[in-house]
């Protein structure tokens, strides 16, 4: 073996990896006059497309957008022969590309890198190569691809076999001839699913063993769209700016059609079309909802499963070719040319691992629980160490000697996908927490590369040399990655997204879902304020302006801009009346919220007014008493009504177990101060006194509120108190209006753009209160006496301008002996913790409201 030599050789940046990624940051680092290296372990460029050269092996996005955009006149003299080019043409593109560029000059082949680490005192990487050489760098880059490192045979007895053993991701460059073999596939993802029909050519019988029956659509291969052709020459710029700036890299117009409302022609038209066109983005787009909802998606599930029947003629073997296992989508959905036909041919047969499991590779084939198999030639086609495999291949190093695999044990950890805490200047293309694999990857390079050189210019011209994440951002980063994902389906799945596909790699899902243009925009943010959660230092200085890019749960986020969308006039501007109007069509377009065993209206008899009350009786027997819950709806004493909040009502009635009674109090400016605080005393009081004839259990009350609704709540219960009666268990106070001094900081910080803004707040006080009567407690219970009082829980939502209203108060009953347990709606805003089925991630804030309430009641258990 080659010593490693003395002096390493000197280079601004090293570069891993000569695919589509390497190639093109090695073009950018040119431009920038930086001398760079590109070390590559295969013997050519193109990277996937170099190894993966199975037969049947091509790209599931059309080659017109998987394709470079930064050369506009390379674009000019390469066309693409077919709508999926073939591995070989891919690769001839990417010789082209280094041959046209010059590239190759600046690529060493045949070598990896098998260590990188941090000098902390001189600010630099030092790698060592397969070939013993020692490379010193300022900046590293992995440009090593997200599907780079073949997962090893984890079956019994792999290496036992005497015949030859293939895997799809290491294909022999001269082909494989199975012509008159007995050949086993062993793994049905899209490697499989591609290979299996032209192996089934070849070979006298062919056997494919399955463990999970996959998705997979008709690619319906043939010469390139030619209406996206159209596009594309009558305006590249404007296409590839599309193509940037949309969800999956690949310009298309999302559905907003939603698969629960949609009729069922409707579906299946929208259905067919998909499956004519043979896109993943057209099929994953029949409907809105179909990531999100599971009644959805089992809609274009069960329609695939259809197909397959109507294509696969032995019904056993359709049925165990349905998947069923998973939610369409979660896994990567195949495109096929002829798969399940290929069932069809007598000498090809499924062995399905779920009925008869492999128990051993043997000398000369397979044995499974039920049979044994004699084969010339074993495929894997069993996937790869995905999006982590190949980063922590090389024994990277940083700043405090802790190893890259070291840090990712538990879990994969980046800001943006990009970089990770501890490890200056080092960069991933692609990395985990990036759109990467769930986008047009030829997008999602490009965009990563032209981030990272637009960073290291930045870095130069601002005399700065290091670049690191810091620990607030790369957590918060994090955190938004995972809320984007638990939004969807996909977390239930077993698939390499999840990192479920590598036995005892941490499950997290690894790529970033929350879309490329969602994606470039948090990365251009970043940059643009300063590169936010990053320090930098050099000759230039330090800087760090830490701070986390995304805070908000992303479907809030989408709520808040399809409002802003709507271009509304403010609330405060219009009169009450037409507030109201508005609220009520509002509530019209709503999802109803969960079913509840019985809903029934009724009016409370008061001596001040009739109030009307709507009472939630959960499923069960109805002579079985529950708890009960007096609620009050919120609307800042102005509006709202007993429909407002009763998708919310039916939510913690179905989650509790309790009965709910909603209670509509008098408004203002009809009735002003204390005419609410009043009627919410004198409905608790009458709650308590017909408890039984309420379906209630006596003496297990509670009151709880959204809003003006939450402020009357927790006057209701400073009045009981002071009255010796009713009893109240607890009161659960959501976002909670407690004090008329709006002088806190999130009246300022969250004071816009929030739906319930500071103006709003004082319209509403202007029509409830006259200023003289804003200190009196029945009006902002903080400052009453707090002795004594029920349990509460509180609910504070981290874009309220009600936010410290919610956390003072749990600061001032706690200092007053009250137990409080506060529950932080992160990333919410006021009104999105309500929005019951629409906001989907306010769904374990309720669940923890209603493990709240439910704790109210020791007797009772949470239904869950
Ligand atoms: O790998 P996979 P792939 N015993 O992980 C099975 C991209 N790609 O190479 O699902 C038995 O998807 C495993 O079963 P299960 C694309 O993004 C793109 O096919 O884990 N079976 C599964 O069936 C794709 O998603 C293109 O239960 C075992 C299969 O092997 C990604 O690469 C083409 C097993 C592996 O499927 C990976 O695709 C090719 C075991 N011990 C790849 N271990 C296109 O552009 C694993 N399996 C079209």
């Amino acid at each position: 073996m080659n010593q490693p030599p003395s002096v390493p050789e000197h280079v601004d940046a090293v570069v891993v990896g000569a695919g589509f990624s390497g190639l093109y940051m090695l073009y950018r680092l040119r431009q920038l006059g930086l001398s760079a290296k590109v070390i590559e372990a295969a013997d050519d460029v193109g990277g996937t497309w170099y190894w993966n050269r199975y037969p049947g092996a091509r790209c599931d996005i059309p080659t017109t957008d998987y394709t470079f955009s930064f050369d506009p006149e390379l674009e000019k003299e390469w066309t693409w022969s077919e709508k999926y080019a073939t591995q070989p043409e891919i690769l001839d593109y990417l010789r082209f590309v280094a041959d046209r560029h010059g590239l190759r000059s600046d690529i060493e082949f045949s070598t990896a890198v098998t260590a990188a680490r941090w000098d902390e005192q001189d600010k630099r990487w030092e790698l060592s190569t397969s070939g013993g050489a020692r490379i010193s760098c300022r900046f590293y880059i992995m440009a090593t691809g997200c599907l780079s490192m073949p997962k090893q045979p984890d079956i019994e007895g792999a290496d036992r076999f005497a015949g030859p053993v293939y895997f799809t991701s290491r294909w022999p460059h001269e082909g494989v001839d199975f012509t008159g073999q007995r050949v086993a596939v062993i793994g049905t993802g899209s490697s499989g699913i591609q290979s299996i029909p032209l192996i089934a050519r070849q070979a006298s019988a062919l056997t494919v063993f399955q463990r999970t029956p996959n998705f997979s659509i008709p690619a319906r291969n043939g010469p390139a769209p030619a209406d996206r052709l159209e596009r594309i020459a009558q305006d590249r710029d404007a296409y590839r700016h599309d193509a940037r700036w949309s969800r999956g890299g690949v310009p298309i117009e999302p559905t907003d059609v939603l698969g629960g409302t949609a009729s069922p022609e409707v579906r299946r038209e929208r259905f067919e079309a998909a499956w004519e066109q043979g896109e993943l983005f057209g099929i994953l787009n029949v409907f809105a909802d179909q990531g999100v909802n599971p009644a959805t998606n089992e809609l274009v599930a069960e329609m695939i499963r259809e197909k397959i029947r109507s294509t696969v003629t032995d019904p056993a073997t359709a049925e165990a070719l349905c998947p069923k296992d998973h939610y369409f989508g979660t896994k990567r959905p195949c495109l096929d040319t002829g798969y399940f036909e290929t069932y069809n041919l007598p000498h090809v047969r499924l062995v399905d691992l779920r009925r008869q499991p492999i128990v051993s590779i043997t000398e000369d084939g397979i044995e499974t629980a039920d049979e044994s198999f004699a084969f010339d030639a074993i495929v894997y086609a069993t996937g790869f160490d995905a999006m982590t495999g190949a980063l922590v291949a090389v024994d990277v190093t940083g700043r405090d000697g802790t190893s890259l695999e070291a840090k990712w044990a538990g879990r994969p950890s980046t800001y943006l996908g990009l970089m990770t805490t501890g490890f200056p200047n080092f960069f991933m293309l692609t990395g985990p927490g990036s759109p990467s694999v769930l986008s047009n990857m030829a997008v999602s390079i490009e965009q990563h590369v032209d981030w990272v050189a637009g960073c290291l210019k930045d870095l130069r011209d601002q005399g700065l040399e290091t670049i690191e994440p810091t620990a607030v951002a790369e957590a918060g980063w994090n955190q938004h990655v995972q809320d984007c994902a638990a939004i969807t389906l996909h977390p239930t799945a077993n698939s390499w997204y999840m990192g479920a596909n590598v036995p005892g790699k941490p499950r997290f899902f690894l790529p970033y879902i929350g879309g490329v243009d969602a994606y470039r925009q948090a990365c251009d943010d970043v940059a643009a304020q300063g590169y936010l959660g990053f320090r930098l230092a050099g000759p230039g200085g330090e800087r760090c302006q830490d701070g986390v890019i995304r805070s908000m749960q992303p479907d809030v986020a989408m709520v808040l801009e399809f409002m802003a969308s709507l271009g509304l006039p403010p609330m405060e501007s219009l009169s009450a009346e037409d507030a109201r109007a508005f609220m009520a069509a509002a509530a019209e377009t709503r999802p109803p919220g969960p079913a509840v065993g019985e809903i029934t209206d009724g009016v409370i008899p008061l001596p001040a007014a009739d109030l009307p009350y709507r009472l939630y009786r959960p499923a069960g027997p109805a002579e079985e008493p529950r708890p009960l819950v007096v609620y009050f709806h919120g609307g800042g004493w102005v509006l709202g009504n007993l429909d407002s909040d009763d998708p919310l009502c039916r939510d913690l009635c179905a989650r509790t177990g309790a009965v709910v009674v909603s209670v509509n109090y008098r408004h203002a400016p009809e009735d002003r101060f204390p005419a609410a605080a009043e009627d919410a005393f004198a409905a608790v009081q009458w709650a308590g006194a017909n408890a039984i004839e309420l379906g209630g259990i006596p003496g297990q009350l509670a009151v709880a509120g959204w809003s003006a609704g939450a402020n009357v709540a927790a006057v209701a219960c400073q009045l009981a108190r002071d009255a010796g009666g009713p009893a109240i268990s607890g009161q659960l106070l959501i976002c909670p209006v407690v004090d008329s001094d709006m002088t806190r900081p999130s009246y300022t910080e969250n004071g816009d753009g929030y739906i319930l803004t500071t103006p709003l707040m004082r319209w509403f006080w202007d029509y409830y209160a006259d200023p003289a009567d804003r200190t009196d407690p029945r009006l902002a219970p903080l400052r009453g006496n707090l002795d004594g009082l029920p349990s509460a829980a509180i609910v504070t939502a981290d874009f309220d301008p009600l936010r410290d209203d919610g956390l003072a108060y749990a600061r001032a009953l706690t200092e007053a002996g009250v137990p409080v347990r506060l529950i932080r709606a992160r990333g919410h805003t006021h009104t999105s913790v309500t929005m019951v089925d629409v906001v989907i991630s306010s769904a374990p804030v309720r669940a923890e409201m209603a493990a709240a309430l439910s704790a109210f009641f020791p007797a009772t258990e949470p239904v869950t």
